[in-house]
This record gives structure tokens, C-alpha cells and sequence, in this order.
């Protein structure tokens, strides 16, 4: 991706552990690298194709004095969050904060920490199957749409399918859900236990009935091997009410560790069973 960068603009503030620092202030120097297209801006020499590198260092300066962080690592994580929110075309910031003041009685050029953040591109896959399903997907979906860290929500059709694994249970409604999410992986699946609490999910049988269920299928192109957490989901190429959702709106996505697009992914599915009957 295109860059525009921002270097060492000077900003007066006070973050800082001692109470020195927040009651004197002092110097801090901030760097942005931002991330967007600049091509159409560049072919058409129109801004509003772009962002105002004017208007992000006048937000940056006032993001800084808003707030007073102790450490400068909650500053920058602050301050890439706000802009990566109030920017949309600005896909991923890498911000680094410099303290030339830093007062450690040491002589030193600058302390610094130096973040990228980024929106991740994340397909979940959401089911129900107790009680009013369809009510319980809604508002699950309001709750993902509601989350400031979560934006561009979209929802396949939801599909009725019998259950896997366990049996003997009510039939499911299943949907695939895409997002843009500034959630690393570990939070997001945080987050969506919370929401599951939050439809009162109540973990009694492994497999069996549930109010809510959300599943992190891919997570951008992450491979993570974890016992908490296995992207992509370990189970996925087997379950159909995974793949026929997921292939109405991403039939393009690419698995990272098989390599196979998600419409490839159901292809295979789909003659597995033929030849397995
Ligand atoms: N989820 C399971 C186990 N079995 N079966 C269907 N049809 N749909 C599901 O979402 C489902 C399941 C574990 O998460
Ligand atoms: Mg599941
Ligand atoms: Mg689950």
C-alpha cells in the first residue's frame, strides 16, 4: 500500500509515570506512517480522494493533549486506534512516540516505542439453536455492529442445518458473518465470548445445544496454532454449514494453509459426500 508519512511533529504534553512529567509537560516527537491509496488522488489531483496529512497532524496534536497516559506505549496505542477509526480510507498506522526529554538522569538522544496497527479482515461463523434462533443471531450481529473496534459487519443468508457431532439436538440456523476488525486475534475471541455470554451461552455439553455460537474462521491470512485458539478453524473443510454460507460472501477467500479458495473448499466438500454415500 501507498504511504504518506508525518515525521517528528513536535507536540508539548503530559504523559508520563512521575509527577514531574504531568505537571510540567514536556516535548514529545511523533512519526505516522499511514497507509492508503493514494493512486485515484494522484491521477485526479483531487484531496477528497486522499486524506489531509494537515488534518491528521492537527488531530494527532489534539489526541495528545486530550488525554494524559503514563506510559508512552498507551499513548501511541490510543492514538492508532483514533485515527485508524476516524480515517477510514487509512487501512494501517505505524506510529512512533519519542521522548527526547525523558527525564532518567541519563544522557540520552530519545526513548521511543514504535506500533503498527492495522484493520484485519476476519470471517466469523455465527449459529443457534435453542430457544428464538433467529432473534439470537440478530442480536449478536447488533452487538458486533455496535463495537467501535468492529465496522463493515455483513451477514450471509442464515440456512437451517441438522446438527453435527452431537445428534441429538434441535435443528440450527447457521450464517457466515464478515467484518474489519482492529481486535487482534486473542481479543476477538474475547470479544465474542462476551457476546455469547451476553446471549447467555451456558457451556454444559461440548458440541451440544447453544443460544449463541461465534467461531473465528479466518482472521485476515493467520495461521495460529494455539490450544485456546485455532485459526484457521481446525474443522472448517468438513462442515458444510461452515462453507455454503461463507461461499456466499467470500467464495474467493483464500485458506491459508490449504491454499484452496472457500468455493474450492465446498467443491471438495460436496464430492467427499457424493463419494462417501
Ligand atoms: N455447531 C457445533 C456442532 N454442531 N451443527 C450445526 N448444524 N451447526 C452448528 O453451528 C454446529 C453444529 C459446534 O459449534
Ligand atoms: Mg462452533
Ligand atoms: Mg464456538
Amino acid at each position: 500500500m501507498d504511504e504518506i508519512r508525518i515525521d517528528n511533529l513536535e507536540i508539548y504534553c503530559h504523559h508520563g509515570l512521575l509527577k514531574e512529567e504531568t505537571v510540567l509537560g514536556q516535548k514529545f516527537l511523533l512519526s505516522l506512517v499511514l497507509y492508503t491509496d493514494t493512486r485515484k488522488a494522484g491521477r485526479t489531483d483531487d484531496l477528497s480522494f486522499s486524506v489531509d496529512y494537515a488534518d491528521i497532524a492537527h488531530f494527532t496534536e489534539k489526541k495528545m493533549k486530550e488525554k494524559n497516559y503514563k506510559l508512552i506505549e498507551a499513548a501511541a496505542e490510543h492514538l492508532a486506534e483514533d485515527i485508524l477509526i476516524h480515517y477510514p480510507s487509512v487501512r494501517k498506522v505505524c506510529v512512533e512516540l519519542k521522548k527526547p526529554w525523558a527525564p532518567i538522569l541519563l544522557p540520552l538522544d530519545s526513548v521511543s516505542v514504535k506500533i503498527e496497527r492495522q484493520w484485519t479482515r476476519a470471517y466469523l461463523s455465527i449459529g443457534s439453536n435453542m430457544g428464538d434462533k433467529q432473534a439470537n443471531i440478530e442480536q449478536a450481529v447488533v452487538a458486533l455492529m455496535k463495537d467501535e473496534r468492529i465496522e463493515n459487519v455483513k451477514m450471509s443468508k442464515w440456512i437451517e442445518t441438522e446438527p453435527y457431532g452431537y445428534v441429538d439436538q434441535e435443528k440450527f440456523l447457521n450464517a457466515a458473518i464478515s467484518i474489519d476488525t482492529l481486535y487482534s486475534p486473542q481479543e476477538l475471541l474475547e470479544f465474542l465470548q462476551k457476546v455469547e455470554k451476553d446471549g447467555h451461552r451456558e457451556r454444559t455439553i461440548r458440541w451440544g445445544p447453544r443460544t449463541i455460537d461465534l467461531d473465528i474462521i479466518f482472521f485476515g491470512d493467520k495461521i495460529i496454532n494455539e490450544e485456546e485458539l485455532m485459526i484457521p478453524h481446525r474443522d472448517m473443510q468438513n462442515r458444510d454449514f461452515v462453507l455454503v454460507p461463507l461461499e456466499e460472501i467470500a467464495p474467493w477467500a483464500v485458506h491459508p494453509v490449504f491454499h484452496k479458495t472457500v468455493s474450492e473448499m465446498l467443491t471438495d466438500f460436496k464430492k467427499r459426500h457424493l463419494l462417501s454415500v
